[in-house]
């Protein structure tokens, strides 16, 4: 299974190519729109929402629902490009409009006007805008379908907002009811506090990060491999989180606890109990020597606060020379839902290429028939 996907954030549209799914997948177009309504979502997010309604139009590769196993391509549409056509047409668009040059630390704007040669960073960042990622929700609901028929789940929620963290444990069911939540957080008490905090930074023109959790549940034990680095289920799903724009960290089970601990405090111990291999804990986020062990997955990322400034960070010109405030036209004071929601779908989506290329398959019911017959 792979995707592709392509699109600038004011330009026509977001598209994407998902080429490898097996023929007779249900596909759910009114769970891609709500994916995408959610990642549009939750407290602190900014204007370009506001013009925003994203939902998915399905170009070839479904037929009355059901995939017919040839590339699925599809696309998003930005409502904004009507304000944007002028600078941003294919053709005979003014690029002396919206010119940014003031570079913001800590986006793509300096490195990559110097990598692509370019003198406005406007034609970096319209790629590397999180605006992207709205195409990869569609790709990970589409494999969020495709797991689902064979009884995985997947699903997450806020731990952290700019330091006000819920280290609580949370079963896989309570998560459920984070979507409901303005960001998606699960302790009422410190979702006020990180509420009152997005208000404050907002009023101080700043910005907040976070972190994430996402759980997967119901994988049987074997995905991944032992036998070849580039196998590896925890490097895979990591990989897939660290290509989120503003992704900083991963953790896999413990995480970082695993290295401040002695072994007898990190190992999940082994029992046999009804006939079943089992573990009381799970320090270990259900992946073992690279490949699942049946217990719940469990995975972390860190999310930097976003890194448009409305009160602008030191900065200088690229073109000048000269020392000035970063560009700041309009920003998210914190994205952490859309992040949220992004890391399940990028997940879901690298899940499901390892899955497929352990069981193959060019229809369903051979997939499924597969599945059904591991241990
Ligand atoms: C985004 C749309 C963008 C940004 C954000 C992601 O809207 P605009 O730039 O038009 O205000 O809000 O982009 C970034 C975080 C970024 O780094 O560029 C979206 O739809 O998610």
């Amino acid at each position: 299974m792979k995707l592709t996907t392509a699109g600038e954030s004011h330009g026509k549209m977001l598209v994407g190519i998902i080429e490898g799914l097996p023929s007779n997948l249900a596909i759910d177009i009114e769970e891609i729109d709500r994916y995408l309504a959610l990642r549009q979502g939750g407290y602190g997010r900014g204007g370009r929402q506001k013009i925003e309604k994203d939902s998915v139009e399905i170009l070839s590769g479904v037929r009355n629902r059901l995939t017919l196993a040839s590339p699925l391509a599809f696309a998003v549409r930005n409502r904004d490009y009507e304000n944007w056509a002028a600078c941003m047409a294919p053709e005979g668009a003014d690029t002396s409009l919206r010119r940014l040059t003031k570079v913001r630390p800590g986006h793509a704007d300096l490195t990559g006007v110097i990598k692509y040669d370019q003198t406005d960073a406007r034609n970096i960042l319209e790629r590397a805008s999180a605006r992207e990622t709205a195409a990869r929700v569609v790709a990970g609901t589409v494999a969020r379908q495709y797991l689902r028929a064979l009884g995985v789940e997947i699903s997450g929620y806020v731990r952290c907002v700019c330091g006000i963290e819920d280290g609580a444990y949370h079963s896989f069911e309570e998560l459920e009811g984070a979507k409901s939540q303005p960001l998606f957080m699960l302790d009422g008490e410190k979702q006020a506090e990180a509420m009152a905090k997005i208000d404050e930074l907002k009023a101080h023109g700043d910005t907040a990060g976070g972190i994430v959790e996402i759980r997967v549940k119901g994988l049987k034990s074997g995905f991944g491999s032992c036998m070849s680095y580039t196998q590896k289920l925890d490097a895979r799903l990591c990989s897939a989180m660290m290509s989120v724009q503003a992704i900083k960290g991963a953790e896999v089970g413990m995480g970082f606890e695993v290295g401040r601990r002695q072994g007898s405090a990190v190992h999940d111990e082994i029992f046999l109990e009804d006939g079943r291999f089992c573990r009381h804990t799970n320090n270990a986020g259900g992946i073992e020597g690279g490949m699942s062990n049946g217990e719940e997955i469990v995975l972390r990322a860190a999310m930097k606060p976003i890194p448009t400034l409305m009160k602008g960070l030191r900065t200088v010109d690229y073109v000048s020379g000269q020392p000035c405030t970063a560009a700041s036209e309009r920003s998210d004071v914190a994205a952490i839902c859309a992040c949220e929601v992004i890391l399940e779908s990028v997940v879901a989506f690298a899940l499901a290429e390892v899955v497929s290329e352990r069981l193959g398959g060019d229809n369903m019911k051979e997939v499924t028939g597969r599945y059904n017959l591991l241990p």
